[in-house]
């Protein structure tokens, strides 16, 4: 089965519980239900991890290399604007990663509008709360099965 890893990073585990005037209502559990129904219904294993610290995202960056993942999206959260570190590593893996935001980056202050992910990015979606995440999977699972449509 293919998979699908959807990566996040520091203070989105807060997601539906603190400042939901900037990040909704919706909790980072509810996003990653939803995301799952969808891959499985395309017959795709999605796999979720979030986590606070730099060097652990890093490290599923690569196991992801090692389970073969297909496609990674991630939002880096505040490493967008700070980590040459996960930059490399999504460099390194050569895995097609998509960088998704709930709000739209360059619309906030000013810090929030260069990423260091995008230029190794296929794509970048932002502005569009949870939806943004669907809208990457969407993308992801077409990608895969126009994939299986010409080996197959
Ligand atoms: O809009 C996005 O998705 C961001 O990646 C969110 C990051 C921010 O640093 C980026 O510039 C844009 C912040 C995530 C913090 O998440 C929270 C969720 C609930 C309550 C507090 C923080």
């Amino acid at each position: 089965m293919k998979r699908v890893l959807v990566l996040n990073g520091p203070n989105l585990n807060l997601l539906g519980t603190r400042e939901p005037g900037i990040y909704g209502t919706t909790t980072l559990a509810q996003i990653n239900a939803k995301l799952t129904k969808l891959a499985e219904d395309a017959g795709v294993k999605l796999d979720t991890y979030q986590s606070n610290i730099e060097g652990e995202l890093i490290n599923r960056i690569h196991a992801a290399a090692a389970d073969n993942t297909a496609f990674i999206i991630i939002n880096p959260a505040g490493y967008t604007h700070t980590s040459v570190a996960i930059r490399d590593a999504l460099s390194a893996v050569k895995i097609p990663a998509i960088e998704v935001h709930l709000s739209n980056i360059h619309t906030r202050e000013a810090f929030r509008s260069h990423s260091y992910i995008s230029g190794v990015a296929l794509g970048v979606i932002a502005g569009f709360g949870p939806q943004s995440y669907e809208l990457a999977l969407q993308y992801a699972l077409h990608r895969l099965a126009s994939q299986d449509a010409k080996s197959g």
